[in-house]
């Protein structure tokens, strides 16, 4: 009886100890049972929050790809454009340059043209007022023979009111014209400004004369200082004269042609 109450005292006292060892054990699972419970429900909680949020980006982020889809498109499409347009430019350039360079030479030819025109007009009108005046043309200048007979210096007068010279002879041709006529014509050349010094009325010098063999002569001591065509019939037909002789005479208009 006695063994037996205490065998029962002990497994009374084992059981309650282990009953506080459970108790105890009890209360911490509770607890740390209670932590995971928050922390579970924070878990939860911000797992909704990124899932809510990936959604959002994930419409921001389609939305971005088809507006970048549209853009690139729109890009390549201009970028065809503007290509299309560069190469019409430079056509249009080129030809721009060159139709500038035509009508640059264009006006260059019009200008020359032009001036060519005023030229000829000019000449077309002196050579029909000359014309008109029954002048002779010859080898670029209008001749008129004198129907009256003068001295040296007013035929030269005479030929000046004409707008023309007393003829000036530059070669044997134009002296085989003059000879034509068959008149005894004073023509511009004298020595009267120097004794021997013959020149011709616009001032040049005499280079190729055609005097009559022993001409000029000063015949006899007489001041002949004007220069005439006695001799026409030769080729050699001048003879110098007093200038104060009446003679028949020969104006020269140089026309430039
Ligand atoms: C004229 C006169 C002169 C000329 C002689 C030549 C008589 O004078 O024309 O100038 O030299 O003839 O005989
Ligand atoms: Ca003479």
């Amino acid at each position: 009886m006695e063994a037996k109450s205490k065998s029962l005292t002990a497994e009374r006292d084992e059981m309650m100890g282990s009953l506080k060892t459970c108790t105890s054990q009890k209360t911490a699972l509770s607890t740390e049972r209670d932590s995971l419970k928050r922390t579970n429900s924070a878990i939860e909680e911000k797992s909704k929050r990124l899932t809510s949020e990936k959604e959002d980006l994930s419409r921001r982020l389609n939305s971005c790809t088809s507006q970048k889809t549209a853009l690139t498109a729109e890009r390549d499409s201009l970028k065809r454009t503007n290509t299309d347009t560069q190469e019409k430019l430079t056509r249009l350039q080129s030809e721009f340059t060159k139709q500038r360079a035509e009508l640059h030479s264009n006006t260059l030819q019009l200008t020359g043209l032009r001036r060519e025109r005023d030229e000829l007009q000019t000449k077309l009108t002196v050579f029909e007022r000359y014309s008109k005046q029954s002048w002779t043309y010859f080898s670029g200048s209008f001749y008129y023979i004198s129907t009256t007979k003068k001295s040296w210096r007013d035929s030269q007068y005479d030929c000046w009111g004409k707008g023309a010279d007393l003829v000036i002879i530059d070669n044997k041709e134009e002296n085989a014209f003059v000879r034509k006529f068959q008149k005894k014509l004073w023509i511009g050349l004298s020595d009267r400004l120097r004794e021997g010094s013959w020149i011709w009325q616009d001032g040049t010098p005499l280079r190729t004369s055609f005097w009559y063999p022993g001409e000029p002569n000063n015949f006899r001591g007489t001041e002949e200082d004007c220069a005439e065509t006695k001799y026409y019939d030769y080729e050699n037909s001048w003879n110098d004269v007093e200038c104060t002789n009446a003679n028949f005479w020969m104006c020269e208009k140089k026309t430039g042609v």
